[in-house]
């Protein structure tokens, strides 16, 4: 590295060891700028997969209150896409290129949007799980070195603190209701509880990028320590509500004062990583016809641009 680069590169890392915030325009070297690109756009893209489990309910709703609470959940979502790409776009990437990366499948998206929502219990259990799972990684990020990034979480967690709610209600209700119900309730979170805790990564010890993200302060936590906060805050919600979390080895541990967990199925989860996971084809294929459709859309905007764009230089 030359002589000047390293003078850079120290001190950027002194800046970020002062807790300032890293700036678009700012210095930053090549690796901080990749991994960022890496982790906002597979956040965008997981916001937006995120839609189509949740967006399938929406005509089936029980009630004009629960349609409602979801449109606005699911459109929550879109906004979130939309802040974080606009965050990715400050490192140099357009959204095109992002979008061609999710669907030559070089552009990942998370796990838990693979698998499919079979009854309205899953709804519940999404927003109680899957946003209370992202709300525990996401308050960190909100305090990552990269500012535009960091912001952008802090306006997503404000949202997804909502949907947790939402989430948490439906399912108090229904664990609460009808025998039927509460079969419905316990079967969602058996299918939920495991995939929700791979959404934190792999283990630590098997997680290639941890240890520089930590270093340039990206990721303040590991996927680890998150994934027990998760665990921790989780178990007492689910025993005020009476459902069994599906995991026989969950035991206190006075000492540590955490939850202890049994082991998780990694091998399930790099195969839903790798494409094989129950959903992986319809969520790619939605995207993508999503995409087609939208095309014309695209084309009348950038015309219209174009167009009041002559009419203002005449
Ligand atoms: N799924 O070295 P690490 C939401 C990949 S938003 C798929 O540990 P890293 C809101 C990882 O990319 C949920 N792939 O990686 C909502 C890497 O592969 P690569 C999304 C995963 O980056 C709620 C490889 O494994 N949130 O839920 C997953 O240090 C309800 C090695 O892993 C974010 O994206 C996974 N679960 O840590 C919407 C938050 N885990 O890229 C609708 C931002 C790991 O080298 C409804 N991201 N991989 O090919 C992060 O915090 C981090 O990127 C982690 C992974 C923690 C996901």
């Amino acid at each position: 590295m030359a002589v000047d680069e390293k003078a850079k590169l120290a001190a950027f890392e002194e800046r970020i060891a002062n807790g300032e915030k890293i700036e678009p325009k700012d210095w930053m070297p090549e690796r901080y700028r990749k991994q960022l690109i890496r982790m906002i756009s597979q956040h965008a893209h997981s916001e937006l997969v995120g839609m189509l489990p949740e967006g399938n309910w929406i005509t089936r709703a029980p009630s004009l209150r629960r349609k409602l609470t979801l449109l606005a959940k699911v459109q929550d979502e879109a906004g979130h896409g939309l802040y974080l790409y606009c965050a990715a776009e400050t490192l140099g990437i357009d959204r095109d290129e992002m979008t061609e990366q999710l669907l030559s499948g070089k552009a990942k998206y998370s796990s838990i949007f693979n698998y499919p929502t079979l009854t309205w219990a899953d709804i519940g259990t999404i927003g109680w799980l899957v946003d209370g799972a992202a709300i525990v990684n996401q308050t960190m990020l909100a305090k990552c070195s990269y500012g535009p990034y960091a912001r952008a979480n802090l306006r997503i967690c404000k949202e997804e603190n909502f949907h947790k709610r939402q989430g948490y209600e439906i399912i108090s209700i229904m664990a609460n209701g009808t025998d039927a119900q509460r079969r419905m309730v316990q079967d969602a979170v058996d299918r939920w509880w495991w995939p929700s805790l791979m959404m934190f990564g792999p283990p630590d010890t098997n997680s290639p990028n941890t240890e520089e993200l930590m270093r340039w302060k990206v990721k303040l936590k590991s996927n680890d320590d998150l994934r027990q906060r998760f665990v921790n805050l989780t178990v007492p919600q689910a025993r005020a509500v009476n459902v069994t979390l599906p995991d026989p080895d969950l035991k206190y541990n006075e000492e540590t004062r955490n939850w202890e967990f049994g082991e998780i199925d990694w091998d399930e989860f790099y195969a839903v990583i790798k494409g094989h996971g129950p959903m992986n084809r319809e969520r790619l294929e939605a995207r993508r016809s999503a995409e087609e459709r939208g095309q014309w859309v695209r084309e009348a905007a950038r015309a219209y641009a174009a167009k009041k764009q002559a009419k203002e230089v005449a």
